[in-house]
């Protein structure tokens, strides 16, 4: 086992994270500056250190949403009450420090294929049907508790000249029925390309996101946004081992993370 792991391809599936970077008008972008150069401070043996200063939102980049990010009527997952865990400290529960690291079964559901194009169109909704045939195209099958990462082509246009990629197009990704079905296979995670995982229709913006409401508010499931999936999909893989591993910030909505796939 260790041997066949060891041996395995890591593609790295998150976005470089740099000022300027694409990311939802939602969020507060990343800002960084290098707060202590080479120089500034010299030890008696020559050495120094550079370090920066980070400030960023925690939505921004590829990132995973905490079940305590969205609230329906007033209450998050588990129906509780939004008012009685938030405070300016974060989320006393359900923030990203809940969320148990993932390491297992990850599967790619590859919706471009089941189309026949590169990248889908803008606000196309994927249905359950479009699943099943991306899962039947690539011989896998969903098992509970896995992490199903959803193939749109979306990562193939990411670019630092267009900070709000579709944001007046709209995005393709699974709609509330998919987003059902994903539950009823007993998913523990899903991911993909966009800013908003689930489909936005052109002109809408985040107006409403019922796939975050069914995934994070009713079921559980946590999501995973902006990932890099092109190096995986031209690898026609679609069974690998997942590694997610978000920053345990206290009481947070969300984290940057850089998920990793086995091959
Ligand atoms: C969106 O803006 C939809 O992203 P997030 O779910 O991270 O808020």
């Amino acid at each position: 086992m260790w041997e066949r792991l060891a041996r395995g391809r890591v593609i790295d599936l998150a976005q470089p994270m740099r000022q300027g970077m694409p990311q939802s008008a939602n969020h507060p972008p990343f800002r960084m500056i290098i707060e202590r150069r080479h120089g500034d401070t010299v030890r008696s043996d020559g050495g120094s250190a550079a370090n920066e200063l980070i400030v960023t939102g925690g939505h921004v980049g590829t990132h995973v949403d905490a079940l305590g990010h969205v609230s329906q009527d007033g209450r998050v997952h588990g129906g509780i009450a939004a008012e009685t865990i938030q405070s300016n400290r974060g989320l006393a529960q359900l923030g990203i420090d809940a969320f148990e690291p993932f390491v297992g079964r990850g599967v790619l559901l590859d919706v471009t294929r089941v189309h026949g194009l590169p990248v889908l169109p803008p606000g196309y909704e994927i249905t359950p049907e479009d699943l099943e045939a991306a899962a039947a195209l690539a011989e896998v099958e969903l098992r509970p508790t896995n992490a199903v990462l959803i193939g749109t082509g979306w990562s193939r246009l990411w670019s630092e000249h267009d900070r709000f990629i579709g944001r007046d197009s709209g995005v393709p990704g699974p709609g509330v029925a998919a987003a059902r079905w994903l539950v009823g296979q007993g998913v523990r995670v899903v991911g993909g390309e966009t800013i908003a995982f689930e489909r936005l229709a052109p002109g809408a913006g985040h107006s409403v996101l019922p796939v975050h409401r069914v995934l994070l508010v009713e079921s559980g499931v946590n999501i995973i946004e902006t990932m890099r999936l092109h190096e995986l999909l031209d690898t026609h893989v679609a069974e690998f081992l997942f590694v997610l591993a978000p920053l345990s910030i206290v009481g947070a909505t969300g984290s940057p993370v850089r998920p990793l796939a086995v091959v």
